[in-house]
């Protein structure tokens, strides 16, 4: 097991001020893998006063030399992508293969994109006898959970500096590995002291102490909903600009005309990828009643290919749930999807077999799942998947609709413009069309308690700065 020491704080790997450690554990056998300090209020008071001192002359930096960085940051992460790969496998539990292609490649190219975007930027704007600057807002504290630990830091902490920001990151405390990993990407890439300072710590400690601090002008959080009304409440006692990104309960709606085999696939792979603990699955998915049965068949029959296995073996699909809190969570939710009379498919709330050890639950398909019950109403965060009957097109908007919240989504149909006019009406920020692609240059973010803000591209950019206008 590996002791990490040290927070990068000012461009350098600074001790912790207290003694406390976090223990880091493998969750496909359960055992220590690393530890890394407990951040304190100090360590966070120290980060915040080195970013706030290397604030004025990163903001000043003209925006080419920000892309310079930037860009040189995507080429370390690149340089790193096995090392980076292998950590988010031993500590979140990530399939090998997934952890390759998504948890790394995806949030390179997501830094790439900000590299190019910021190239052609316009900070300034004339508007009538007025100019408009976009500055940076100033400190920027980002609050990231496990789930993608990599991809969460960038697509808060990428941005923040494009923007010209300093930023204090508190990674979750089940994932510090990758932030880590992250920092030293950083210091490699040649940004001045200051800019980005790394506090590994417990959310309750550093996270509240950042989220206080008076030297923070933003805090940008992705984490569970209840999470982020704390943050709220405590960022609005000193007027600070949030950004929020929290939980989903996204809609798989598939229109009657709608390729049912291939909608249903992709859609059973959406719920089990990264073993459900993906904020934007669609893990309710929406059949007509006449083709009802037959994707319950055909959610069977593609579920079976989902067998929890080792995430270090190229071959395995499913890894275990990232920590035995979470592993609990789930189980509980499926014994209310029994015990509210949930059809169960596939699946359930035993241990998989031959998983003594590891976070492990058994992918698991529920039928006859009603808007009423709790496995549809609340954020489950593993891989279940539940089936919902709809009558016509309007009957499956108000199931749509019909949830708190509102992130993601998707719609299948063979006529596009019929996709298109369904999910305009859809109540959630980003809708997949027949399946949809990863774009790293389209806004992400949730509708009502989904959060505040955008992420990724322009609009994941404009979230971190605020608008100067001198009139002429
Ligand atoms: O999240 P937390 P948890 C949802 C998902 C999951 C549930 C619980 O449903 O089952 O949340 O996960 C920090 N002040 N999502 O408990 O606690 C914490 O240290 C300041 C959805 O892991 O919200 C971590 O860095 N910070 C989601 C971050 O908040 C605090 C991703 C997230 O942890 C804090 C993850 C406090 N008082 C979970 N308490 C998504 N939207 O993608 C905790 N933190």
């Amino acid at each position: 097991m590996q002791a990490h020491d040290g927070m990068y704080i000012d461009g350098e790997w600074r001790r912790a001020a207290g003694q406390d450690r976090i223990e880091v554990v493998n969750p496909a056998d359960e055992t220590p893998i690393a530890s890394v300090p407990a951040g304190t209020a100090e360590d966070v008071d120290s980060a915040v006063r080195a970013a706030r001192a290397a604030f004025r002359g990163w903001a000043e930096t003209p925006p080419a030399e920000r892309a310079a960085r930037i860009a040189a940051l995507a080429e370390r992460l690149t340089a790193r992508r096995e090392e980076i790969a292998r950590t988010v496998t031993a500590e979140l539990g990530a399939p090998h293969t997934f952890s390759g292609r998504v948890h790394t490649a995806m949030p390179i190219s997501v830094a790439a994109s900000y590299a190019q975007l910021l190239e052609g930027y316009e900070f300034t704007e004339k508007v009538g006898n007025s100019v408009v600057h976009h500055e940076p807002v100033g400190v920027v504290a980002a609050i990231t959970p496990w789930n993608y630990p990599l991809h969460q830091i960038v697509a808060k902490v990428v941005p923040a500096l494009a923007a010209g920001c300093a930023v204090v990151l508190k990674p979750a405390e089940d994932t510090p590995l990758v932030a880590r990993l992250f920092a030293e990407a950083v210091h490699e890439a040649g940004f001045p002291a200051g800019v980005f300072n790394l506090v590994t710590g417990l959310g309750p400690v550093a996270g509240q102490a950042l989220a206080e601090h008076a030297g923070v002008d933003l805090v940008s959080f992705t984490g569970s909903t209840a999470v982020g009304k704390l943050i709220a409440a405590t960022a609005a006692r000193s007027v600070k600009r949030v950004a929020l990104e929290l939980g989903g309960k996204s809609a798989n709606v598939i229109l009657p005309d709608a390729d049912l085999a291939r909608a249903v696939n992709i859609g059973v792979a959406n719920v089990m990828a990264n073993s459900g603990q993906t904020c934007s699955a669609w893990t309710r998915m929406l059949v007509d009643a006449d083709r009802y049965e037959e994707a319950v068949e055909l959610a069977r029959a593609a579920v079976a290919k989902y067998v929890p296995g080792d995430p270090t073996d190229p071959d395995t699909r499913l890894g275990p749930l990232v920590s035995a809190a979470q592993r609990e969570r789930v189980r509980g939710y499926i014994a209310s999807g029994l015990a509210q009379g949930a059809r169960l498919v596939a699946g359930g709330p035993e241990a998989p077999e031959g998983s003594e050890r590891g976070y492990y639950v058994r992918p698991t398909v529920f039928a006859d799942v009603t808007p009423q019950m709790t496995i549809a109403q609340e954020e489950i965060f593993g891989p279940v998947l539940s089936i919902m009957r709809y009558e016509n097109e309007e009957h499956a908007l108000e199931i749509a609709n019909g949830t708190v919240y509102g992130l993601a989504g998707a719609v299948w149909s063979q006529d596009e413009a019929a996709a298109v006019a369904f999910a305009r009406r859809m109540e959630t920020g980003q809708v997949d069309i027949n399946g949809g692609r990863f774009n790293p240059l389209a806004p992400f973010g949730g509708y009502k308690q989904s959060g505040v803000g955008r992420e990724l591209g322009a609009h994941g950019l404009a979230e971190f700065l605020q608008t100067k206008s001198l009139q002429f």
